[in-house]
């Protein structure tokens, strides 16, 4: 069948459809007894249907280059995406576990990060051991749904596209033929492609007042500190997706970046602070505090005072977010690449919905993001900063020997899972270290790529840390 007559067989069909939906207006046999007999149809006949003006065939030029080998070899950069979908237990912090699905065995799945115009070739393998089929359906793309079919166990599948909006953009699974596609994401299988404006990211302009009251504008340059964050909800009974939960929006837990509480103190930072590892910072918050936690205990996200940040949030799930920073103003709210709004106090993001926030910690201090939604903020979406050194621990940090630090990412690191891949106007983080749901896999691979395991290196520092504090007088 060559594509003429292959266009012809769809109108065909949906002619047939429309009949049987509007049977009682049009019969079967009406419709091909007046001009649609496949058989009789040519180019004269496409031309009256045009001439009826009802029915135009652009074909194929209308639509966006989707052709792998074209896009390929167009001079465009080109990213090859590739994921692979696998389901995996993964820890609660109940200590419990729950049957996750991955992509590629972390929750939420690999952030892509491309710059406007680029070509993303995604390609998606699911493992022969895989009891069912996954797929993945970018919305940084403008394609045919069809790319998005579901991957059986034991193969794989490539689709090309332009990414052609900047912004920040949901990826997750679309299910098995777009059956069980709730339970898939809600499960894990979701992730995120950033797309950076083709001319870079603006300056930003934060509004003060001086002594006298006068408005002064501080610009910031366009490279900032950046950090991702996306908020889901887990719908589970006895470890499973719980359908009935999740259609009456009945949640089992709120989590950021697929973790409950992830972003809170532990029990090195209750060292550094209170001079006792047992003595909590915060009594409430600190339910991942334990260093047989691993990657799962408590981690905090560091920045400098008088720095730029720039935050990538997504609204993976299925109840509202409402992002605020308790302490903080949003300098500057960006959807797609226009700015929505300026000095807010919270930004609302509806399911599938994302957001670049801009913003500037001016004081030495704790704060945390919230959604401000009080249920999500007491069953996980907790993520607490720290900006610069309120607690004076640089005498510390010179008692080991280092420089004083602008903020604590120097000694500890920011958490891998909340960092996001180097973009044209990053500033590059002092340190990772590993915190996230991640396989074993994934965090050999992560110790490879130099970030640090801190279950393992704060043990050995206990010791000389404690010295220095003695020293200080601090315990
Ligand atoms: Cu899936």
């Amino acid at each position: 069948m060559n594509k003429k007559t292959s266009m012809l067989f769809t109108i065909a069909a949906v002619a047939v459809m429309g009949a049987t939906l509007f049977g009682s207006t049009y019969t079967n046999t009406q419709i091909s007894g007046q001009a649609l007999d496949i058989n009789k149809m040519d180019a004269e006949v496409l031309e009256k249907i045009h001439q009826m003006g009802g029915l135009q065939l652009v074909m194929p030029q209308a639509f966006a280059e989707t052709d792998c080998g074209v896009l390929e070899s167009s001079g465009r950069t080109v990213h090859d995406f590739q994921l692979t979908g696998e389901s995996h237990e993964m820890p609660l912090v109940t200590g419990e576990t729950y049957n996750a699905m991955t992509f590629s065995g972390q929750v939420p799945g690999p952030t892509l990060r491309v710059t406007q115009g680029d070509v993303v070739k995604m390609t998606l393998t699911i493992p022969s051991d895989e009891m069912v089929g996954h797929g993945n359906d970018m919305h940084a793309s403008q394609i045919t749904a069809g790319a998005f079919e579901s991957v059986n166990p034991g193969e794989s599948t490539s689709y090309c596209y332009i990414a052609e909006s900047a912004g920040i953009f949901k990826y997750h699974c679309s299910g098995v033929k777009l059956a069980a596609m709730d339970q898939h994401v809600l499960s894990g299988m979701y992730g995120i492609a950033i797309v950076d404006p083709a001319n870079g990211y603006k300056k930003l302009m934060v509004e003060k007042t001086s002594g006298s009251g006068e408005l002064d504008r501080v610009f910031y340059d366009a490279d900032a500190l950046e950090f991702q964050l996306q908020y889901n909800q887990l719908y589970l009974t006895d470890g499973n997706y719980d359908m009935g939960k999740m259609m009456s929006h009945q949640n089992t837990a709120t989590v950021v970046n697929g973790m409950q509480f992830g972003y809170v103190p532990n029990m090195a930072h209750n060292l550094l602070v209170m001079g006792d590892p047992e003595k909590k910072i915060s009594a409430v918050l600190q339910a991942r505090d334990g260093l047989d936690l691993e990657e799962q205990q408590g981690q905090l996200l560091f920045v400098e005072n008088d720095q730029h940040v720039r935050l990538f949030i997504e609204n993976q799930g299925n109840e509202p977010v409402f992002f605020h920073i308790v302490g903080e103003i949003l300098d500057r709210v960006t959807q797609g690449n226009r700015v929505q709004s300026a000095a807010t106090e919270t930004w609302l993001l509806g399911g599938s919905q994302g957001m670049i926030v801009d913003l500037v910690f001016d004081e030495p201090g704790v704060y945390a993001a919230v959604n401000h939604d009080y249920a999500a903020i007491y069953s996980g979406a907790v993520t607490v900063f720290v900006a610069g050194d309120p607690f004076n621990l640089n005498p510390i940090v010179e008692g080991l020997g280092m420089d004083a630090v602008p903020s604590y990412a120097y000694v500890l690191g920011n958490p891998s899972d909340a960092v996001p891949p180097v973009g044209q106007n990053s500033i590059a983080h002092p340190a990772l270290n590993i915190h996230g749901m991640y396989t074993d896999e994934v965090i050999s691979d992560l110790k490879a790529n130099g970030a640090i395991p801190l279950w393992e290196v704060v043990p050995e520092l206990a010791g000389p840390i404690i010295e220095v504090m003695t020293n200080l007088g601090r315990i």
